[in-house]
């Protein structure tokens, strides 16, 4: 009993921006239970940059993730973003939803579906923690946390990033890639 005071009072405290968690927390919103959330670090100068996260659909209804937002102090808009195989090369597609199965998980990675930030206004730094509003068809609106994650703490996750993060530059969103 206590223990749930305490979370509920740290919840309410964490949602007026007085405490800032140290690590990104997982979710929970309607059936769905999103953790992981994570952006990479920018560049100065870079104009857009990509967010994860994973959703988990404990619900007996599949839903789906309409929309992404961000403060307009870190990005001018989200969108949703899949990578497809054209021609020999990825390319980055903007995609109306991503489905989240019933029992079943979405799972954002880089070289894969990813959230895009469109318009970056300030270099996002490793260790920051920003926040993105999801909205989806069934569950509604929530506000998660992305830890910024360094450039060399996703790449050595797979090779795959290497060509989702050339996309990114060479693609529709500007400047060629620097590695
Ligand atoms: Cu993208």
């Amino acid at each position: 009993m206590k223990k749930l005071i305490l979370t509920a009072a740290f919840g309410l405290l964490t949602a007026i921006g007085i405490v800032q968690p140290a690590q990104a927390k997982e979710t929970q919103v309607g059936s769905l239970k999103i953790e992981h959330g994570f952006a990479i670090e920018t560049r100065p100068g870079q104009p857009n940059g990509a967010a994860f996260v994973d959703v988990a659909n404990r619900g007996k209804q599949a839903d789906r993730l309409l929309s992404v937002s961000f403060d307009k102090a870190v990005a001018e808009r989200g969108e949703l973003h899949t990578m497809k195989h054209e021609g020999g090369k990825m390319i980055m597609r903007e995609v109306p939803k991503f489905e989240i199965q019933a029992g079943g998980k979405l799972a954002l990675k880089p070289g894969a579906d990813h959230l895009m930030m469109i318009g970056i206004k300030e270099p996002l730094k490793a260790g920051q923690t920003i926040k993105a509003t999801l909205k989806f068809e069934n569950a509604g609106t929530v506000v998660v946390d992305l830890k910024v994650k360094a450039m060399s703490d996703v790449h050595k996750h797979g090779h795959d990033d290497h060509h989702h993060n050339g996309q990114h530059h060479d693609g529709h969103h500007g400047k060629p890639a620097k590695h």
